[in-house]
């Protein structure tokens, strides 16, 4: 690979396809079983809190043992090793870059590890299922625990930093995403006006295949390893 000075990685569910979690809109995915309405909006909490939290879970509880995959392990062995800069931005609720090693790493839909007061804003890690009448520890209030995901019609996470590093990255690479959810979908377009070289590796071409320089298409588990190594 060419020396770039400032990497940015863009990684979706389809990385962590072969760690056995499910994707969202590929055959088979979640947005299959489940209304986004139903479940994935601050409306369906205020409408059903029981449901959403039925939902989250059941996907927290799925996520028990997974495993970093390959494509996460070169993602890792690529930061610690690369003399350039890089940061990972996973729209992926799940923990599995860092369980890889990777360390310069933005969650910007939340992670489901993790439990967040509506009412004063206070994070905890999330050890059992969660339930409407809990009462938070921080602020003493019940009824405002979810999880710390983002939700549609939300602000994703740190984008102050994300558009920053966007409009000073070199090299754009996006990673098992459908390019269908903004702003993420969005990035590649950004990168690419700052000037940055565009990857995409995924299984079949995305929505914004037309913005990428370079595509490969591929299961991440044997692209992303081949790519970055
Ligand atoms: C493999 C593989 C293998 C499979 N190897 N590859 C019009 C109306 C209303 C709203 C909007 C609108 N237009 C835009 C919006 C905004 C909305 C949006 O984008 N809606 C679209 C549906 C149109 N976005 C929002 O509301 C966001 N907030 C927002 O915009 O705030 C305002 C704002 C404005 C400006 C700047 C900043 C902010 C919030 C979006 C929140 C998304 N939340 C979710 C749920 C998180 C919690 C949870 O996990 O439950 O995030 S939805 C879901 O989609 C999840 C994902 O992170 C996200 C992206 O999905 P991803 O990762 O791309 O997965 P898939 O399944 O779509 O694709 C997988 C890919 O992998 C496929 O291509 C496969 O081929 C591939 N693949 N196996 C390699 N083995």
């Amino acid at each position: 690979m060419a020396l770039f000075e400032r990497i940015m990685i863009l990684t979706g569910a389809g990385l962590s396809a072969e760690s056995g979690l499910s994707t969202f809109r590929d055959k088979g995915g979640i947005w299959e079983k489940h209304r986004i309405e139903d479940v994935a909006t601050p409306e369906a909490f205020q409408r059903d809190p029981e449901r959403v939290l039925t939902f989250y879970n059941t996907r927290r509880g799925s996520h028990g043992d997974v495993q970093p995959n390959a494509a996460h392990r070169a993602l890792a062995r690529l930061e610690a090793e690369y003399p350039g800069k890089v940061l990972t931005v996973t729209q992926n609720v799940d923990p599995l870059h860092e369980m890889a090693g990777t360390k310069n790493l933005i969650h910007m839909h939340g992670e489901i590890a993790k439990s967040l007061c509506m009412h004063c804003g206070s994070r905890a890690p999330w050890e059992t299922d969660l339930a409407v009448d809990m009462v938070c520890a921080a602020c003493d209030m019940s009824g405002g625990i979810r999880p710390d995901v983002v939700w549609f019609g939300e602000m994703p996470y740190r984008m102050g930093e994300i558009y920053a590093a966007l409009a000073d990255c070199d090299l754009f690479i996006s990673i098992g995403t459908s390019g269908n959810v903004y702003p993420a979908a969005g990035f590649v377009a950004e990168a690419r006006s700052a000037g940055a070289h565009t990857v995409e590796l995924n299984l079949e071409p995305s929505s914004g295949i037309s913005m990428f320089d370079e595509a490969i298409h591929g299961k991440a588990t044997e692209v992303v390893p081949a790519y970055v190594e």
